[in-house]
Parts: C-alpha cells; sequence; structure tokens
C-alpha cells in the first residue's frame, strides 16, 4: 500500500478540515486521534473514498507514513502537546518531523524545538489562522522551529495554505524555534486591535450619531471599498445587516461582554517584556476586560448618569473622519506589531522576514486586508525599517490621516464616548513624533528620591549624573539598582 505523505493528529475542527484541505491537493494522509472512535467515524463519514488513512494507535500512524515522517499534532495547546511529543519520539527515526499546529505559546515551541533536536528528530511549530473554513480552503500558516525541516514540509504547506491574487502562498518560513508561534500571537494581536478599532467606530456612529445599524452596514459597506477593505470590515458589514427571527438587528440583542482565550494578552506580555510601548492592542485586551464587568459598569452608569450630548456638527463630515481616524489608529497598531517582532527578533537571534510576514497574513486569516500589501512594500523598499511610520507611503498617509483623526479623538472625549484605542494610539503618535518628552523631569524625579542618576543633554551620551537635591542625600548614586 502507497505510504502516505503526512500523518494528523487530533481530529477536531481544525484537524479534520486540514485534513481534507490536504487530501484535495493531492496528499495521502493517515489520521490518528486519542478517543479512536473518532478516527472511524472520520474515515467512514467524511473522509470515505478519499486518500486518507484510518490509524488506531500512534504505532500504526507511524507505520503508515513515507520517511522522512511528518508528524502534523492539531490538538489542544498545551500539556497535550507536550505529551503527544513523549508518545511519538520513541516510535519515530532520526530526521522525522514532528509539527505543531496549534496554537502555542512561543517560548513552549522554543523549548519542544531543543528538546526534539537533542533526541535527532526535527520540529516545526506553525501558527495557522482562518479558524474552520481557512483550514479547510486555505489557512495562513507561519512555520518555525528546525529550519532543516522546511524543505521536507514547504511543498505541502504551501499548496495547502491560502494564495493572494498573484498566486503567492500566505505561507513561508518564519525563523528558528518559536518565531513561527511568536508572529502567530502578534497576529492575534493585532487581531484584537483591528477589531476593537471597529467596535469604536460602530459605537461612536451609534452613540454619538445615532446611527441606525442599517445606516451603518451603508458605510462598512462603502469602507471596504476604501484602504481599509479587509475581511474584518467585510463581516462587519454582513453583521450589522442580519436579523433576528423579529426582523430587528441581532447585533443589538448580544450581552456587550467580550471573551478571550489569552494570544492577545500573551502579546501585551511580550511587549511588556521586551520594553515596546504596543498601546493599541494593550488597550484593545483592557477594552475586553473592561466589558466583561458588565454588572459594575450597569451600576456606575446608573451612579453617573452620563448623557452624550445632542451631536451639533456635520454627521457625514464626521462619519468620513471616523474612516480616517480608524485607518490612522490601525496604522499606529501595525507600526507597534512590526516594533514588537524587530525587538524579540533581536532578543531570541531570529532573522524575520518583515515584508513576508505581511505576505503571509494578506490572505487565509482574519487580519487579510489590502493594507498589508502595503506592508509589503514598505519592507521590500527598506527591509531595515525601524517604524512602519517612517515609511514615505505611511507618513504621506498620516499626514493626510491627522486632522481628521484629532477631530475625532477630541469628539469622542469631548462628548464622553468611550474609544480608548483610537484615542491612546494618537497619544503614542505624538509622543513618537515629539523629540522632547518629559522624561527629562521623570528622570530628576527618580533621582531625587532614589539616587538613579541621570544623563544630560550637554553631556555625551552613557556618562551619568547625580545630584544632592535635598542638600542632606549623600552624593553616592544607586548605579547597580535599575528597576
Ligand atoms: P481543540 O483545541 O478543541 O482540541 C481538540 C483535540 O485535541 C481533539 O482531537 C482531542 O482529542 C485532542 N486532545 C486533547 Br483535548 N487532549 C489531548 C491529549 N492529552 N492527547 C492527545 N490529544 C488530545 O481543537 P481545535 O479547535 O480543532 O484546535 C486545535 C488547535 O488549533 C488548538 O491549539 C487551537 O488553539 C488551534 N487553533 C484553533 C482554531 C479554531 O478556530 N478552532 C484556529 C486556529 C488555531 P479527543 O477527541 O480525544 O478529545
Amino acid at each position: 500500500m502507497k505510504k502516505a505523505d503526512i500523518g494528523l493528529i487530533g481530529l477536531a475542527v481544525m484537524g479534520e478540515n486540514l485534513v481534507m484541505n490536504m487530501e484535495s491537493r493531492g496528499f495521502t494522509v493517515a489520521v490518528f486521534n486519542r478517543t479512536v472512535e473518532k478516527v472511524d467515524q472520520f474515515v467512514n463519514g467524511r473522509a470515505a473514498g478519499r486518500n486518507i488513512i484510518g490509524c488506531h494507535s500512534l504505532e500504526e500512524l507511524v507505520e503508515a507514513l513515507e520517511k522522512p515522517r511528518k508528524v502534523f499534532m492539531m490538538v489542544k495547546a498545551g500539556q497535550a502537546v507536550d505529551g503527544m511529543i513523549e508518545k511519538l519520539l520513541p516510535l519515530l527515526d532520526d530526521g522525522d518531523i514532528i509539527i505543531d499546529g496549534g496554537n502555542s505559546h512561543f517560548p513552549d515551541t522554543i523549548r519542544r524545538t531543543q528538546y526534539v533536536e537533542s533526541k535527532g528528530k526535527l520540529y516545526i511549530g506553525t501558527g495557522v489562522s482562518g479558524g474552520e473554513e481557512g483550514a479547510l480552503k486555505g489557512p495562513s500558516m507561519m512555520p518555525g522551529g528546525s529550519v532543516a525541516a522546511w524543505p521536507y514540509v514547504k511543498p505541502i504547506f504551501q499548496a495547502i495554505c491560502a494564495k493572494v491574487e498573484d498566486g503567492s502562498p500566505c505561507c513561508d518560513w518564519v525563523g528558528e524555534n518559536g518565531a513561527g508561534h511568536f508572529v502567530k500571537m502578534v497576529h492575534n494581536g493585532i487581531e484584537y486591535g483591528d477589531m476593537q478599532l471597529i467596535c469604536e467606530a460602530y459605537q461612536l456612529m451609534r452613540d454619538l450619531l445615532n446611527m441606525s445599524d442599517d445606516e451603518m452596514h451603508e458605510v462598512f459597506a462603502a469602507w471596504n471599498k476604501t484602504e481599509l477593505d479587509s475581511y474584518l470590515i467585510e463581516i462587519t458589514r454582513d453583521i450589522l445587516a442580519y436579523r433576528d427571527t423579529d426582523g430587528e438587528p441581532i447585533v443589538e440583542k448580544i450581552l456587550d461582554t467580550a471573551g478571550q482565550k489569552g494570544t492577545g494578552k500573551w502579546t501585551g506580555i511580550a511587549a511588556l517584556d521586551e520594553g515596546v510601548p504596543l498601546t493599541l492592542i494593550g488597550e484593545a485586551v483592557f477594552a475586553r476586560c473592561l466589558s466583561a464587568m458588565k454588572d459594575e459598569r450597569v451600576t456606575a452608569a446608573r451612579e453617573y448618569h452620563r448623557e452624550i450630548p445632542a451631536f451639533t456638527g456635520d454627521k457625514a463630515e464626521m462619519i468620513d473622519a471616523i474612516r480616517q481616524a480608524l485607518y490612522a489608529s490601525k496604522i499606529i497598531s501595525y507600526a507597534q506589531g512590526y516594533t514588537l517582532m524587530r525587538a524579540a527578533a533581536e532578543h531570541y537571534g531570529w532573522n524575520l522576514n518583515y515584508g513576508g510576514i505581511a505576505l503571509i497574513w494578506r490572505g487565509g486569516c482574519i487580519i487579510r486586508s489590502v493594507f498589508l500589501g502595503k506592508i509589503k512594500e514598505a519592507y521590500d523598499n527598506n527591509p531595515e525599517l525601524s517604524n512602519l511610520l517612517l515609511d514615505s507611503y505611511f507618513k504621506e498617509t498620516m499626514e493626510k490621516l491627522l486632522p481628521a483623526w484629532r477631530k475625532v479623538a477630541a469628539a469622542a472625549v469631548q462628548y464622553g464616548v468611550s474609544a480608548p484605542a483610537m484615542t491612546s494610539a494618537l497619544g503614542y503618535f505624538d509622543g513618537y513624533t515629539t523629540e522632547r518628552l518629559p522624561a527629562n523631569l521623570l528622570q530628576a524625579q527618580r533621582d531625587y528620591f532614589g539616587a538613579h542618576t541621570y544623563e544630560r543633554l550637554d553631556a555625551p551620551r552613557g556618562e551619568f549624573f547625580h545630584t544632592n537635591w535635598t542638600g542632606h542625600g549623600g552624593t553616592t548614586a544607586a548605579t547597580t539598582y535599575n528597576a
């Protein structure tokens, strides 16, 4: 019997769809699942008549595979992945490849790559984005790990992934050990940011401009024909038009408490670890946390009974200003996300291809958008670009968007509509483009109470000074204390 090109473990929603996708591209796939009945259900059901080999043990799965074996785990992230690696290692030969396609935390993937390599095998941790439909029709894939494994899995990954208009695959090698899962994590963080920005635009239109869902549906439909053209704008357009059984827009009946699975939080933590101001994604995560405090918000709303005053400006102008504020804030979010990837690449020794990452995200995943093409161009023009805001296209664009963005942020603050991501993004922009921030005063405060020392504008960098501010402190500086 012909051996399988690849094996897949984990026949839940993602795994099953990935298997169907691989098989539809001409690959023979051997499958296994911890609860073995699911193997028979799948093979005799959805997979009947396909080149899919059902296996009832890991030994059987390993035996069914062409060498070097490629075993794709699509199981729940966490302990299940470590457990499966332990079971697979004794069954595999040197040079065989274990792949983890789940949403694993990147430090785990760094550790697992080293561990599996120490046992003579190869390891790939790959981000897979696009949910159930992406897995079946073409996900965006972000593989990292043992670089020696890439030539063996590349033909399969690039065959099953999404493609952009010119046929380029939305999957390419990201980098060593945990780089693929890191980039997937940042993708998810950016997804949080994009969603929050759209929600703020919706709230401004609903609560400040008193627009109906039908009107907002039309606005999002129009925006989807601009630079904002993206999957998330498209689904927002459709959600706003969706009616409940009583004919009313269903979205207005959904409880306003957001859930989260943790990848946004991981992104925020990584930014804090790297010392990168990732304000927009941070605000998006905290906005979900605030939304979850529904009971407290209801009480506080009753206590303060704030009313949003009637809007007095030009409605059409404000709608267009909101579009521009959304676009400007989105640029900030990606600029910050890319800065985080650059900092992490330096820290972990990854050689990331930033334009290539934009191309990977260009199709198949939740943040897919036309805008990513502009980011690809920016990094193609200058692979060393330190911040997207310094690219000529983005600089020109931001300058055009700024007046409208300020107008929206001012209106949000003045009328009292919460728009934390849009307004704090402007704070970041103003800070980033300010030559002299008040950190001189901050350093003076630190030196005053903790003798933490400071550098001077009129002395070379790296030379540190301490002032005896009160006249009764000592002259000893706390040079080793850097909290
Ligand atoms: P789940 O995350 O719900 O995992 C279910 C699968 O894991 C089943 O096959 C289950 O086997 C297996 N499993 C578990 Br639970 N514990 C196991 C263990 N200790 N040993 C072996 N197998 C175990 O499935 P999913 O939603 O398809 O997601 C799979 C991965 O892909 C996750 O990491 C997820 O975060 C990621 N992901 C999901 C999406 C999405 O849209 N759902 C998108 C992108 C990435 P059983 O049948 O025996 O219980």
